[in-house]
Protein backbone atom coordinates (compact mmCIF):
# COMPACT_ATOMS: atom_id res chain seq x y z
CA UNK A 1 0.00 0.00 0.00
CA UNK A 2 1.37 3.41 -0.94
CA UNK A 3 1.78 5.56 2.15
CA UNK A 4 3.93 8.39 3.46
CA UNK A 5 6.34 8.83 6.33
CA UNK A 6 8.37 11.68 7.81
CA UNK A 7 12.11 11.53 8.33
CA UNK A 8 14.28 14.09 10.07
CA UNK A 9 18.03 14.18 9.58
CA UNK A 10 19.09 15.30 13.06
CA UNK A 11 21.64 18.03 13.97
CA UNK A 12 24.55 15.59 14.53
CA UNK A 13 24.23 14.31 10.95
CA UNK A 14 23.61 17.73 9.34
CA UNK A 15 26.76 19.06 11.08
CA UNK A 16 28.79 16.16 9.64
CA UNK A 17 27.55 16.79 6.06
CA UNK A 18 25.63 13.51 5.90
CA UNK A 19 22.35 14.87 4.45
CA UNK A 20 22.99 13.67 0.88
CA UNK A 21 24.27 10.30 2.01
CA UNK A 22 21.23 9.71 4.21
CA UNK A 23 18.62 10.90 1.68
CA UNK A 24 20.22 8.75 -1.03
CA UNK A 25 19.39 5.62 0.96
CA UNK A 26 15.68 6.33 0.48
CA UNK A 27 16.06 7.18 -3.21
CA UNK A 28 18.08 4.05 -3.98
CA UNK A 29 15.41 1.99 -2.21
CA UNK A 30 12.96 3.33 -4.82
CA UNK A 31 11.08 5.73 -2.55
CA UNK A 32 10.05 9.19 -3.67
CA UNK A 33 11.00 12.37 -1.77
CA UNK A 34 7.77 14.39 -1.89
CA UNK A 35 8.78 17.37 0.25
CA UNK A 36 12.10 18.55 1.67
CA UNK A 37 12.83 21.32 4.15
CA UNK A 38 15.77 22.58 6.23
CA UNK A 39 14.72 24.15 9.50
CA UNK A 40 15.58 24.83 13.12
CA UNK A 41 13.24 23.32 15.74
CA UNK A 42 12.04 25.84 18.30
CA UNK A 43 11.74 24.58 21.88
CA UNK A 44 7.95 24.73 21.52
CA UNK A 45 8.00 22.56 18.38
CA UNK A 46 10.37 20.08 20.05
CA UNK A 47 8.16 19.78 23.13
CA UNK A 48 5.15 19.06 20.91
CA UNK A 49 7.07 16.70 18.65
CA UNK A 50 8.42 14.64 21.54
CA UNK A 51 5.35 15.01 23.81
CA UNK A 52 5.12 11.22 24.24
CA UNK A 53 8.49 11.36 26.05
CA UNK A 54 7.82 14.35 28.31
CA UNK A 55 7.93 12.31 31.50
CA UNK A 56 11.19 10.53 30.59
CA UNK A 57 14.43 11.46 32.35
CA UNK A 58 16.09 12.34 29.02
CA UNK A 59 13.32 14.71 27.82
CA UNK A 60 15.18 17.99 28.45
CA UNK A 61 18.34 16.61 26.78
CA UNK A 62 16.22 15.52 23.82
CA UNK A 63 14.71 19.01 23.43
CA UNK A 64 18.16 20.67 23.77
CA UNK A 65 19.68 18.33 21.20
CA UNK A 66 16.99 18.64 18.51
CA UNK A 67 17.03 22.47 18.86
CA UNK A 68 20.86 22.61 18.80
CA UNK A 69 21.26 23.02 15.04
CA UNK A 70 19.66 22.72 11.63
CA UNK A 71 17.70 19.61 10.69
CA UNK A 72 16.46 18.40 7.31
CA UNK A 73 12.92 17.04 7.20
CA UNK A 74 11.50 15.02 4.31
CA UNK A 75 8.21 13.39 3.45
CA UNK A 76 8.95 10.07 1.79
CA UNK A 77 6.37 8.09 -0.19
CA UNK A 78 6.19 4.46 -1.28
CA UNK A 79 4.85 0.98 -0.63
CA UNK A 80 4.94 0.10 3.07
CA UNK A 81 7.27 3.07 3.56
CA UNK A 82 6.63 3.45 7.32
CA UNK A 83 7.85 -0.03 8.23
CA UNK A 84 10.58 -0.20 5.60
CA UNK A 85 11.97 3.15 6.76
CA UNK A 86 12.15 1.90 10.36
CA UNK A 87 14.24 -1.00 9.00
CA UNK A 88 16.47 1.37 7.01
CA UNK A 89 17.16 3.58 10.05
CA UNK A 90 17.85 0.73 12.52
CA UNK A 91 17.44 0.46 16.27
CA UNK A 92 17.23 3.58 18.46
CA UNK A 93 20.62 2.92 20.07
CA UNK A 94 23.34 2.98 17.38
CA UNK A 95 25.39 0.54 19.47
CA UNK A 96 22.61 -2.01 18.93
CA UNK A 97 21.72 -1.03 15.35
CA UNK A 98 22.94 -3.33 12.59
CA UNK A 99 25.66 -2.04 10.34
CA UNK A 100 24.13 -1.08 7.01
CA UNK A 101 21.36 0.81 8.80
CA UNK A 102 21.65 4.59 9.03
CA UNK A 103 21.94 4.60 12.82
CA UNK A 104 24.30 1.62 12.75
CA UNK A 105 26.58 3.40 10.28
CA UNK A 106 26.40 7.04 11.45
CA UNK A 107 24.82 7.28 14.91
CA UNK A 108 27.08 8.53 17.68
CA UNK A 109 24.92 7.71 20.72
CA UNK A 110 21.33 7.06 21.76
CA UNK A 111 20.58 10.80 21.68
CA UNK A 112 22.73 11.72 18.67
CA UNK A 113 21.37 8.91 16.51
CA UNK A 114 21.35 10.85 13.22
CA UNK A 115 17.75 10.32 12.11
CA UNK A 116 14.12 10.25 13.21
CA UNK A 117 11.35 8.41 11.36
CA UNK A 118 7.63 8.17 12.14
CA UNK A 119 6.76 4.86 13.79
CA UNK A 120 3.10 4.75 12.65
CA UNK A 121 0.51 6.50 10.48
CA UNK A 122 -0.80 8.26 13.63
CA UNK A 123 2.69 9.57 14.46
CA UNK A 124 3.19 10.70 10.85
CA UNK A 125 -0.10 12.67 10.86
CA UNK A 126 0.86 14.44 14.07
CA UNK A 127 4.51 15.07 13.17
CA UNK A 128 3.88 16.34 9.65
CA UNK A 129 1.59 19.06 11.01
CA UNK A 130 4.35 20.30 13.32
CA UNK A 131 7.01 20.40 10.59
CA UNK A 132 5.27 21.22 7.26
P1 LIG B 1 12.87 6.06 17.98
O1 LIG B 1 13.44 7.40 17.52
O2 LIG B 1 13.75 4.91 17.56
O3 LIG B 1 11.41 5.88 17.60
P2 LIG B 1 12.00 6.62 20.72
O4 LIG B 1 10.72 7.14 20.14
O5 LIG B 1 11.96 5.61 21.79
O6 LIG B 1 12.96 6.05 19.56
O7 LIG B 1 12.83 7.84 21.29
C1 LIG B 1 12.78 9.12 20.69
C2 LIG B 1 14.17 9.72 20.74
O8 LIG B 1 14.55 9.90 22.09
C3 LIG B 1 15.25 8.81 20.13
N1 LIG B 1 15.39 9.00 18.71
C4 LIG B 1 16.48 9.19 20.89
O9 LIG B 1 17.13 10.28 20.25
C5 LIG B 1 15.95 9.66 22.24
N2 LIG B 1 16.14 8.64 23.28
C6 LIG B 1 15.48 7.47 23.42
N3 LIG B 1 15.90 6.81 24.51
C7 LIG B 1 16.87 7.58 25.09
C8 LIG B 1 17.69 7.48 26.24
N4 LIG B 1 17.63 6.42 27.05
N5 LIG B 1 18.55 8.48 26.49
C9 LIG B 1 18.63 9.57 25.70
N6 LIG B 1 17.88 9.74 24.59
C10 LIG B 1 17.01 8.75 24.28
Amino acid sequence: MTEQTLIIVKPDAVKRNLVGEILSRFETKGFCILKLKMLNFTAEMAEQFYAAHNSKPFFSELVSFITSGKVVAAIIEGDNVINVTREIIGKTNPKEANSGTIRGDYGIGILENSIHASDSKESFDKEVNIIF
